[in-house]
């Protein structure tokens, strides 16, 4: 098992390779496929026609926020992962209708195209949701398939999804006394991967937005594609192998929400995973942030990084708080100073982290999903190309101050996000280096190597005085929620409440 991971390098973890090869060092982020990305639901983004309903134009407006050529005000993030933009019946568009199309509500492909262009100006890669699981039960291969079992004609698209003569958990009854499999919800009829003519289908729908220059995928309901983890893994391998032939260097990030045992095994497959076990209220970085323990946090962080290294050497772990599925971290962290601690932990460690949009200025959303897939909240003054929220969304708290008063407040969550990303930005190995914990005696510090560079974050309330001999010995930099400084002097770092600071190794 390990020596098959070992063979089957992510794709674009061989071009990393080829890049340091080249450039004799750590990748410069502008070349590297490794950056920190922003989940954008595209609906509720930002309203480029005045419909309300968010879409490509409103977003081409808004990017100088995410990222602009000059560093001005802007987030700094180097990518974009764009939930499914293909046309579909519902408003989150999971299920799909047409995989080689923009859905109309969102604009055309001569949008989706200049949205490209704009974004290799800003040095902005995209990545979009490809929902391969499933289609929507009202794509032509559905009705197509249908027809068929209607007619009782010859099967050819019927033998597209997973027709059975028994009724099943999950099935749902089609023509001629058949049932068919929807794990999900009955109007996404699951896609059989074992059809050649399936997998044919999926080789051209990623030939098709490689080739509108995507630079690559976040891959939906990954463990759902079959009841056998194993033969999952074998699907993800045939995939990242056939985009990886695409581009070379593509990037694809798969779900698998779920706990570490499960999460962990589909590194064998080449793609990267989002870490749902460090996400959320209950996950790792949480619970370990709430209890003041960093030192425990370090070691968690050097466990998980083994782990992913032992079915692929060069696997990427993508950090998150929240997702358009899980309510974002400003309804579990109600201390302003700790939501900035939190972002400093997710975005320091080296992988992809992912920003939810929204989660730079605080904005929460709990209970139906809808409320977790609310309007941006962009102004308080400026109501001009603010969607509104998805149909259906009850409660939405907002933040105490818009993304616009925000970005002109360095004190601001936004102001903080900001400076940690231009502290990440001084230190590319960050990107890609393996985490190896560094105890330093005191409990409340989580310190650790990350190849050329340490980090250290103070869980606590508490200023905490500690030796940097293992850190290194010279500052490159720090984030601190309360202003106060972080010094370092006669071998010691000081780190003010919930401050975090990098330091580069000689
Ligand atoms: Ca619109």
């Amino acid at each position: 098992m390990i020596c098959r991971a070992f063979r089957r390098l992510s794709p674009f973890a061989a071009a990393l390779a080829l890049l340091c090869a080249c450039a004799g060092g750590a990748p410069e982020r502008g070349d590297s496929p490794l950056r920190d990305y922003y989940e954008i639901f595209v609906g509720s983004f930002y309203d480029g026609d005045g419909d309300g309903i968010g879409d490509l134009q409103g977003l081409i407006s808004k990017l100088d926020y995410l990222n602009n050529p000059k560093g001005k005000d802007c987030l700094g993030v180097g990518g974009i992962w764009l939930m499914p933009v293909m046309p579909s019946p519902t408003y989150h568009k999971y299920d799909v209708t047409d995989y080689y199309a923009i859905d109309p509500s969102y604009g055309t492909m001569e949008d989706f195209e200049r949205l490209i262009a704009e974004c290799d100006k800003r040095g902005i890669r995209v990545i979009i949701d490809l929902v391969l699981n499933h289609t929507s039960s009202r794509h032509p291969w559905f009705l197509a398939a249908l027809d068929e079992l209607r007619s009782g004609s010859e099967r050819r698209f019927a033998d597209y999804y997973n027709f059975t003569r028994e009724p099943a958990p999950g099935y749902y009854p089609a023509p001629g006394g058949h049932y068919y499999e929807a794990v999900f919800w009955s109007e996404m009829p699951d896609l059989n991967m074992d059809n050649e003519n399936v997998r044919a289908e999926v080789a051209r729908i990623a030939e098709f937005w490689t080739g509108k220059g995507v630079a690559g995928f976040r891959l939906d309901a990954v463990k759902h594609v079959y009841a056998n983890m194993q033969k999952n893994i074998d699907f993800w391998a045939w995939f990242a192998a056939m985009c990886a032939e695409l581009k070379e260097d593509v990037f694809l990030v798969g779900e698998v929400w779920s706990d570490e045992t499960e999460v962990l095994p589909y590194y064998e497959s080449g793609i990267a995973l989002f870490n749902f076990p460090f996400s959320g209220h209950d996950g790792v970085i949480n619970r370990y942030m709430q209890s003041g323990n960093g030192e425990g946090l370090a070691a968690a962080f050097e466990r998980h990084g083994n782990e992913i290294r032992l079915r692929n050497p060069n696997g990427v772990d993508c950090v998150f708080l929240s997702n358009h599925d899980t309510g974002r971290s400003a309804g579990y962290i109600v201390d302003p100073d700790k939501r900035k601690l939190a972002a400093a932990i997710y975005l320091l460690l080296p992988g992809c982290p992912f920003i939810y949009y929204g989660e730079e200025i605080g904005m929460t959303g709990s209970g139906a999903d809808e409320n977790k897939r609310a309007a941006m909240y962009w102004s308080a003054t400026e109501s001009a190309g603010m969607a509104s929220n998805p149909p259906g969304a009850t409660v939405t708290r907002l933040p105490a101050a818009a993304a616009d008063e925000q970005l002109a407040d360095p004190g601001s969550l936004l102001g903080y996000y900001r400076a940690v990303l231009a502290l990440k930005a001084k230190h590319p190995a960050l990107y890609g280096g393996e985490v190896t914990a560094l105890p330093l005696g005191e409990r409340g510090v989580c310190a650790y190597n990350a190849g050329s560079v340490s980090v250290a974050h103070n869980l606590t309330g508490a200023g905490a005085d500690v030796p940097c001999g293992e850190l290194g010995d010279s500052l490159g930099g720090y984030v601190s929620p309360t202003g106060e400084a972080v010094t370092l002097k006669d071998g010691r770092l000081y780190l003010p409440p919930y401050a975090s600071a990098v330091l580069p190794r000689s």
